[in-house]
């Protein structure tokens, strides 16, 4: 899976995405430091089921570390988006096609209002307005791309005789579009519009606005009228880049986006004040720096997943060789049992018979699958 960190220039999109990542990226003060995408991977985090069932789990396409389970999720940083970027202003649009494949965006904003949409100084520019801004350039891009596809779709309807629904919606599918969504946007506005754009944008680019630089105060001012905007999270990528830099340096044991760290380490007058800055003015005041946060809420409250962990013996609770708890599957709210065993293998889907949960208890095609459910799926031999 993938999430696109996209924003104007100069929000700290790559300071966040660095803050997720520890990848080695540039960051400077000034518009277009990333040109370039940076692609890496980062984690969502859940308590592992290894807790309550008192095992020791021993995982392979996660990790796990005092209880608490990492699982990878690729994201994206690209370069800034400004006011008329589909018209061809700043670096244009055409960066956005390589976030196609996202399943949500995270819309770095700088909160403190000190830059304003094209990343530069203005004084008593209001953050709230780039919101708007980033949403219509979104809704553009998804524009030319949808009107694109709606004109080749009415060329093949008239020598295929397919409905336009069905052409424009395997036109568009690589942006996780479907029949249904495109009756939906249908219904409602005419598939060259802006409004048929917006309609698929909030489908299949949902975004989470994460209210960046609130250690400054005139962010944690303007984050008063910033939170009555849906999905969003105050931040600081700064801080939490600061502190898991600390932490990897041993200078600290801090958890991603937990409420507080413990100093380990000896620092110096000057690290020490830093980090108690952002125990202050970040954790104390909004409960974490709020990186982790604004990815565990886009997959799991705004994209709607849960963790679910199949092993092969619910006795073990293990895989064939033996490994405990070893994958987590990522899928929707909603997801049976039967819907489960297709989605690890369609030859376990085909040969599905049933499932143990870890009181032995038999479980059917379709049983909905809960958060933290660790299931042993039956097949026929
Ligand atoms: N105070 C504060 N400054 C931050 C924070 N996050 C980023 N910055 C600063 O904001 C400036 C821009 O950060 P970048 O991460 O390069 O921003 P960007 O959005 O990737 O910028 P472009 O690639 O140019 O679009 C840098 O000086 C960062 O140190 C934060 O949480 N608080
Ligand atoms: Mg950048």
């Amino acid at each position: 899976m993938l999430v696109g960190i996209v924003g104007c220039p100069n929000s700290g999109k790559s300071t966040f995405f660095k803050a997720l990542t520890l990848a080695e990226v540039e960051i400077a003060n000034y518009p277009f430091t990333t040109i370039q995408p940076n692609q890496g991977m980062a984690f969502v985090t859940k308590e592992c089921p290894c807790k309550k069932l008192h095992v020791k789990c021993s995982p392979k396409n996660s990790k796990c570390e005092d209880g608490i389970r990492y699982i990878p999720i690729r994201v994206l940083d690209v370069a800034g988006l400004v006011p008329g970027a589909h018209e061809g202003k700043g670096l244009g649009n055409q960066f956005l096609n390589d976030l196609t494949q996202a399943s949500g965006l995270i819309h770095v904003l700088d909160a403190s209002g000190k830059t304003n949409a094209e990343g530069k100084p203005e004084p008593g520019w209001d953050p709230e307005k780039t919101i708007e801004i980033l949403e219509s350039e979104i809704d553009e891009w998804i524009k030319d791309i949808a009107s694109k596809a709606f004109n080749k779709s009415k060329t093949i309807a008239k020598t295929q005789k397919k409905p336009i629904e069905r052409l424009l919606a395997d036109q568009l599918s690589g942006l996780g579009i479907t029949e249904d969504h495109i009756k939906k946007a249908m219904k409602e506005s005419e598939p060259d519009s802006l409004e048929f754009a917006s309609v698929l944008r909030k489908i299949s680019k949902p975004i989470l606005t994460a209210a960046n630089k609130i250690d400054l105060p005139e962010a944690q001012e303007n984050f008063h009228s910033l939170k009555q905007h849906a999905h969003t999270i105050p931040c600081s990528a700064d801080s939490e880049l600061a502190l898991k830099e600390a932490a990897k340096h041993g200078l600290i044991k801090y958890i991603p986006g937990s409420h507080d760290f413990d100093i380990t380490g000896s620092l110096s007058e000057k690290q020490k004040s830093a980090l108690e800055f952002i125990r202050r003015n970040v954790i104390e005041k909004y409960g974490s720096t709020g990186v982790q946060l604004a990815l565990n809420k886009m997959v799991f409250d705004v994209l709607n997943l849960i963790a679910v962990y199949p092993v092969a013996d619910i006795n073990k609770f293990s895989d064939s060789h033996g490994y405990v708890l070893p994958d987590v599957h990522l899928v929707q709210k909603g997801t049976t049992l039967k819907e489960l065993a297709y989605k690890i293998h369609s030859d376990i889907g085909d040969n599905f018979i049933g499932g143990l949960n870890p009181e032995r208890k038999k479980i059917g095609a379709e049983h909905e699958l809960k958060d933290g459910d660790v299931v042993e799926i039956l097949v026929k031999r």
